[in-house]
């Protein structure tokens, strides 16, 4: 199936903008190493659910978690991840940055369960598990789509990336909304 047309309005209508924190857990582990595409995964909280699953966009800053210490936990596929907190984050990466939202069943891989994860336009050093994400999301891309290949499901996710950088820096209406979290 190939992916329907963008409508994006003039600004950001109900019931956007959504503006909320979830801490980052771990996922599956597969966005960076499988796809290329490193997401922050967060679990699916009323707000989240409410929204029909596909592709979103907005602004998130990460919050470190100052007072707690590292901790390591096991993913159940057994791969351990270091929760760090987000407290090896450099000045820098604690800005707002642009952002894309998957909410659902990512039907390329057919998941068991309904998950939102966070794709940060920015490049990090680090991890930052355990981390809170505050984000603001303005706007609805597309539907979850199935591909028969994993190439075609990069080259979707990298035309959300393209198109929701673009709308964030170039529509004043959304791009305001970058003040909020600052
Ligand atoms: N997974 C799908 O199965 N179908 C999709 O249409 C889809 N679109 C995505 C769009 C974006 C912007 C992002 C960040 C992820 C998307 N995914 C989609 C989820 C992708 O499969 C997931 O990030 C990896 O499997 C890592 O968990
Ligand atoms: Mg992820």
């Amino acid at each position: 199936m190939t992916r329907p047309e963008t409508i994006i309005p003039e600004k950001p209508t109900s019931p956007y903008p959504i503006h909320t924190t979830a801490p980052i857990i771990s996922g599956f582990g597969r966005g960076s190493s499988e796809l290329g595409i490193p997401t922050a995964n967060i679990p699916i909280n009323a707000q989240l659910n409410s929204l029909p699953t596909g592709i979103y966009y907005g602004w998130c800053k990460i919050h470190p978690v100052s007072d707690q210490n590292d901790e390591t936990r096991t993913r159940p596929d057994g791969q351990s991840i270091l929760f760090n907190h987000g407290n090896k984050l450099q000045a820098n990466e604690l800005v707002v940055h642009p952002m894309v939202m998957s909410i659902g069943w990512n039907p390329f891989y057919q998941n068991k369960e309904k998950a939102a994860e966070i794709h940060i336009m920015s490049k990090f050093e680090r991890d930052f598990y355990g981390a809170e994400l505050e984000f603001i999301v303005l706007g609805y891309v597309r539907p979850e789509l199935d591909y028969t290949t994993k190439e075609a499901l990069i080259e979707d996710i990298l035309t959300d990336i393209r198109i929701s950088r673009d709308i964030l820096e170039n529509k004043e209406e959304y791009t305001k909304y970058k003040k909020e979290l600052e």
